[in-house]
């Protein structure tokens, strides 16, 4: 396997942290062990844990007013493929890609696998993209894609998440998600229940041409590129569209495409509950869908939701298995050190969730013990599980600590020459 870095210069930068971390993990083994919890365990759970990274998460994202482009930006699949690599050889917990088309189509689609197998990583979720116009296409879809009111539109749509299929099959995907970006800007511009009926016929297309073992994820969003109404604008849609289509369809959660102050954990739990979680786009987010890194603005609501994922891991909910996907956006930092981070948030979030006591939770709900109901979430979330993940990471040859490795590691200095600044980098917020 081709890895970006030598396992003698990560174990050179985590000599330096070695003994620290031993402490940290000892001290919290002892307190974790007071609360009948077994470190190791914990830790084993932590190396399972796993989060694909956006292949256009790897390149700047710019806003709707500029787009600053980033140092030695990848410009192709394979570039984005280098990139990833690196977030996971440091991280070791992204050993997937979910690559976005046609950005990332290639001439070669095997060669993108081969070369993916040898940086040793998977394929998650393929997404598909009709929000924007590829140069070379017959129509527009400047007034829609899947629910466009011309059924040519709408055509050129489906056959495109067709074609999307078709690449992921070769890379060994087994998800296609959709979203659109339709919408309406102006009331009256369109017929909200045409617009939807539009919508499923197209979305009946997508899924006839499915394979037996693929699912399709509904992505749903508030506002964004339509600024009055989007055809499908919560999860109340989404589920009812996932609900009409079958058993293969489910609704993908996106943190960042929810009005501000939703209670997005108890919309997780009703997608548990009726078996219609398709899984995440981690992301954190203001005031919009501003595609934040993952627990940068509200780390306790990530940790809500995950506490809510780990209630049903807990319970053996039948079929649970939601895809966990990162979707941001980097627009001041370098994506790889966002992307690091936010796996690692991720995955805290989870770690912690994994040490709620449950069966006292449960016994303080079924008493209407507010307080301590809330104390026992509280605990969890306020342990610092650091020396869980680090340990985690350094065990399975990636990095105490992942940031500095990186930087030491020069990474994007090298590649200056080998990638000029390019104005299409297949990124962007989705
Ligand atoms: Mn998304």
């Amino acid at each position: 396997m081709n890895n970006p870095f030598s396992t003698d210069f990560i174990s050179t930068q985590n000599a330096a942290a070695d003994q620290a971390l031993t402490a940290d993990y000892d001290a919290l083994a002892n307190t974790l062990a007071r609360r009948n919890i077994d470190i190791e365990a914990i830790k084993q759970q932590a190396k399972n844990f796993a989060v694909a990274v956006p292949s256009w998460g790897v390149g700047t994202g710019g806003t709707r007013f500029a787009r600053f482009p980033g140092v030695a930006e990848p410009r192709n699949i394979f570039e984005k493929l280098d990139d990833c690599a690196v977030i996971n050889q440091l991280s070791q917990a992204t050993p997937t890609v979910s690559p976005h088309f046609p950005w990332d189509v290639a001439d070669d689609m095997r060669a993108v696998r081969e070369y993916g197998d040898k940086l040793g990583l998977g394929w998650d979720a393929i997404n598909s993209n009709t929000f924007q116009d590829q140069s070379g296409q017959p129509h527009s879809y400047k007034f829609g894609s899947l629910t466009h009111t011309d059924a040519a539109v709408r055509e050129q749509a489906v056959q495109h998440n067709i074609d999307c299929i078709e690449w992921g099959k070769i890379l060994g995907s087994r998800a296609l998600t959709i979203w659109v970006g339709d919408g309406a800007n102006f009331p009256g511009q369109q017929h909200f229940s045409r617009a939807l009926e539009r919508y499923l016929d197209s979305a009946r297309s997508v899924y006839r041409a499915l394979p037996d073992d693929w699912q399709l994820f509904l992505e749903h969003k508030m506002f964004e590129p339509a600024f009055y109404a989007t055809v499908v604008q919560d999860w109340g849609t989404n589920i009812l569209c996932a609900m009409e289509l079958g058993d293969k369809a489910s609704s993908l959660v996106d943190l960042g495409h929810h009005a501000p102050n939703v209670n997005i954990e108890m919309i997780v739990s009703r997608l548990i509950q009726f078996r219609k979680l398709a899984g995440f786009h981690f992301n954190d987010s203001k005031y919009g869908d501003d595609d934040l890194d993952s627990g940068s603005i509200n780390p306790y609501q990530l940790f809500l939701v995950f506490n809510e994922l780990v209630d049903a891991q807990h319970n053996r909910v039948e079929g649970f298995n939601p895809a966990y996907l990162l979707d941001q956006s980097h627009n001041v930092t370098d994506p790889i050190e966002s992307l690091i981070n936010s796996a690692a948030e991720v995955q805290r979030s989870f770690v912690k969730a994994l040490l709620i006591d449950r069966d006292a939770l449960y016994g303080f709900q079924d008493g209407n013990d507010a307080l301590m109901a809330s104390n026992t979430l509280k605990l969890a979330y306020n342990t610092d599980v650091s020396p869980i993940l680090a340990m985690a990471r350094m065990e399975k040859g990636g990095a105490i600590d992942p940031i500095s490795c990186y930087r030491a590691g020069h990474y994007k200095a090298g590649l200056v020459a080998a990638r000029p600044a390019s104005q299409n980098a297949g990124s962007g917020i989705v």
